[in-house]
């Protein structure tokens, strides 16, 4: 991704539980909504610097959780 651009980030959830998107930088949160079992949601997404940023599930923070790399361009 790069850094101060709009990005919408669309998300599937075709399991049986409850998941909810988050992205930490710097101490601050970006969420998605919480996602019931079969729904699908969106999370609005702007990095205002570039490195790395991490994400997670709310619920599942052990094993649903990555890393974004935001680049200047
Ligand atoms: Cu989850």
């Amino acid at each position: 991704m790069i850094a101060n651009t709009d990005y919408v980030i669309k998300i599937k959830n075709p399991t049986d539980t409850k998941h909810e998107l988050i992205i930490t930088s710097n101490g601050t949160e970006t969420k998605s909504n919480e996602l019931k079992p079969g729904k699908n949601g969106k999370l609005n997404f702007n990095a205002n610097s570039t490195g790395t940023f991490e994400y997670h599930c709310e619920y599942h923070p052990d094993t649903m959780k990555g890393i974004i790399e935001i680049s200047s361009q």
